[in-house]
């Protein structure tokens, strides 16, 4: 996993390069909320809808600026997610990468306009031609990413979560909502590179049948860091879906069963990419490294 340790190490310092020229600091009265912003999407993380985004567009030679900046529109739409969930509101959470949520180092208010802006400014740069030259391309990212997005992925899905805490979930329906509330954007950030690539729907398919089941093992590995990590290690607060009585894949399947079907789901992921050959040598090790992880 060398290989893979330092092609996540390098792109997350070129996305980091990005969303720090994306989001500068000038001196304004509103600069705290430039300041709330950047503390949210700079202030680490494994940053694996970037290597995502940029890993499909090298599949297809897209020009790596406009990757990068591509890249850091979904990273962007990812902060701001994890910004509004650890609101009192919602996870109420006061660790989030190690370090105090956005409501606790500014205040509530300040971390919902962060979140806000944070969300409009990946519209802004997707929209922005310095992305790709062609409007078609350009309006097919802004689809893509705003149905990812909105009520039928990551808010639809949190809208679920939230209502989770009172209803009995069966699998399918906790399928049905991780799927909306974290596969939806891992899904788009696989696609974005076929996107800003134009490439032929063969490739989209396997990259969106490579995402879902990837996202689904992304969120296994979650529960099972849920269960089994510390705090130290996830950088946020763990045991919280263990003690509360929300259903998970973990307690419905059990720690060993959940492991398995991790693990098949990263074996399918990997499958989807045959078509890529060796090319696609970066995704399939990021299947298991996302299974392996331990933060
Ligand atoms: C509030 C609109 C809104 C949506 C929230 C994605 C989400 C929906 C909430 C995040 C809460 C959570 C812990 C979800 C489980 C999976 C997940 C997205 C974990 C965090 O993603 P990582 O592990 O985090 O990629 P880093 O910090 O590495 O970027």
């Amino acid at each position: 996993m060398t290989n893979l340790q330092d092609a996540l190490a390098q792109n997350a310092r070129a996305v980091e390069e990005t969303l720090d020229r994306l989001l500068p600091l000038e001196e304004c009265p509103e600069a705290r909320l430039m300041e709330a912003m950047r503390y949210s999407s700079l202030g680490g993380g494994k940053r694996i809808r970037p290597f995502l985004v940029l890993s499909s567009a090298s599949l297809f030679n897209v020009d790596r600026s406009c990757a990068l900046r591509a890249a850091a529109a979904v990273e962007m739409v990812h902060c701001y997610s994890l910004v509004h969930d650890d609101l009192p509101a919602m996870d109420d959470d006061d660790l989030r990468r190690g370090r105090p949520t956005c409501h606790i180092k500014f205040d509530e208010a300040t971390a919902i306009l962060a979140g806000d802006a944070l969300l409009t400014k990946a519209f802004e740069v997707i929209a922005d031609p310095k992305t790709h030259s062609d409007p078609h391309v350009r309006s097919d990212l802004v689809l893509g990413l705003a149905r990812a997005a909105g009520n039928e992925g990551m808010v639809g899905g949190q809208m679920l979560d939230l209502l989770a805490e009172k209803t009995a979930l069966n699998i399918p329906e906790i399928t049905r909502l991780q799927r909306m509330k974290t596969g939806m954007l891992i899904g788009i950030a696989c696609e974005t590179g076929a996107i800003l690539g134009r490439a032929h729907e063969a490739s989209r398919h396997a990259l969106r049948a490579y995402a879902h089941d990837l996202g689904l093992a992304f969120q296994i590995a979650d529960d099972l860091l849920d269960v089994e990590g510390t705090e130290v290690e996830v950088g946020k607060k763990t045991k919280k879906d263990s003690a509360s009585g929300k259903a998970t894949f973990v307690k419905l399947l059990g720690l060993e069963r959940a492991r398995e079907h991790a693990q098949l789901l990263a074996d399918q992921a990997m499958q989807h990419l045959e078509i890529f050959e060796e090319k696609g040598e970066p995704l399939k090790q990021l299947a298991q490294f996302v299974i392996e992880r331990r933060a």
